[in-house]
Order: C-alpha cells, then structure tokens, then sequence
C-alpha cells in the first residue's frame, strides 16, 4: 500500500490495492468534478451551538464543540471517493480526526461490534467497529486546504475510501457504539451493507 507522507499529506490512493487490481473499482468512470449527492437539502446548523457527540455502549460518552473538535490531533490524506451511482473522483485531499482517536477516548466497552453514525439531516449509517479502524476513516473538516464545504457535508462528515461513499455521513453529529447491528438509511432500503466497490457491493 503507498503510505507516504509528503508535505503532511498521508497518501492512501493506493488502498485499493488491499481489495482488489484496480484503482478505478468495476462499474465506475472517474470524474474530475465533484458532484453533490444528497438525499435532501443541506441542513442548517449553527457554529456556536453544533455538538459532535458520542454515546451508547461506552464508558465516557463525549461532546465536542466545532472548536474542541478542531483541537484533536488531525491528520491530512489524500483519497478517492465512490458513489454507488457510478461516479469515482480520485486524489481528494481531506483534514480530520482518525476514527481511532474517538473510539478510545470513548473507551469502549467490550462488547462493541458496530456503528450507526447520525447526521444533521436525519440521515444514517452504520458500519461494523473493524471497518471503522480502516485506514481513512475520518472525521474530515477540512477539504482542499479549505474548510469542508456545506454542500460535502461541512461542519463534520465522515469519509470511508474503502466503501462506497454512502456509508460516509455529511454533517455527522453522532457517532453511537453498538452491540448489536442497526441499518442505516441507505441500507434499509436495499443499498449493501458491506459496500466494497472493488467487490461491486452496491445492492444487498
Ligand atoms: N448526512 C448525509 N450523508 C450522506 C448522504 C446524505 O444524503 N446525507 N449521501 C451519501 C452519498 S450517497 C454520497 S455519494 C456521499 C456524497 O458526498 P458528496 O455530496 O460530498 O459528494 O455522501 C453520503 N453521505
Ligand atoms: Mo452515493
């Protein structure tokens, strides 16, 4: 896997490597653009008031204001990104907290198996607690050397290189550790629960 910094950024487009030949998973044509999938409008929020919090089954839930968000140890990777309807954008470069850094700070308890990630717009989804220590899974705020647009999921969203995008939330508010699996909202509707694109999981 190419796993190298330069200038701070951590380059993990060579990921796929790990799931399948190609950089470009079957079915997908690379765009250079970067469309804007929503299910409804971006929502709202306020930066004085948003709250990133975590709870269920951990021994110290957490909120974090945007400000004390901003202060955890942050890392800076270049990733491509999957939707499930077809498109692929290659080498986005994103700033954030690595999923790792919460969970333990959240010390969670042991029977931890799953995570149902909640968004600002009522959107949800959940991912199993191995696929979340990934590499590239974070909490990005950061896009391009600017702040994460609103349109891609500004103040926090999650990004998950090694999924399609749709198991990435925009505007995450909460991160809920579980024991036992809860769908989200694309996978109660039919979406994959796995979702590798190398693999062509889009449908379960
Ligand atoms: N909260 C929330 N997160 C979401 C979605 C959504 O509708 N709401 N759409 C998902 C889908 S299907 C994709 S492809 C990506 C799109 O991210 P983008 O708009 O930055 O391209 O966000 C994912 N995360
Ligand atoms: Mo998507």
């Amino acid at each position: 896997m190419t796993d190298s910094a330069a200038g701070g950024v951590t380059d993990l487009t060579g990921l796929y490597r790990e799931y399948g030949d190609s950089r470009l998973p079957p079915g997908q044509r690379k765009t250079d653009r970067f469309p804007v999938l929503s299910k409804g409008e971006t929502p709202a929020w306020d930066a004085n008031s948003f709250a990133f919090e975590v709870w269920g089954a951990v021994d110290e839930p957490l909120s974090f204001s945007l400000a004390e968000f901003r202060d955890l140890p942050a890392v800076t990777q270049r990733q491509d990104f999957h939707c499930v309807t077809g498109w692929s954008k290659f080498d986005c470069t994103f700033t954030g907290v690595e999923f790792a850094e919460i969970a333990e700070r959240a010390r969670l308890d042991d029977g931890v198996e799953h995570v149902l990630f909640h968004a600002l717009d009522g959107y949800t989804t959940n991912l199993s607690l191995d696929e979340c220590t990934e590499p590239g899974m974070l909490f990005a705020y950061g896009y391009d050397g600017g702040d994460l647009p609103a349109d891609h999921g500004g103040p926090i969203r999650a990004v998950t290189p090694h999924k399609y995008a749709y198991k990435g939330a925009k505007w995450v508010s909460g991160v809920e550790f579980c024991t036992e699996k809860e769908l989200g909202y694309w996978e109660k509707r039919g979406y994959s629960d796995t979702a590798n694109p190398w693999n062509e999981e889009r449908y379960s």
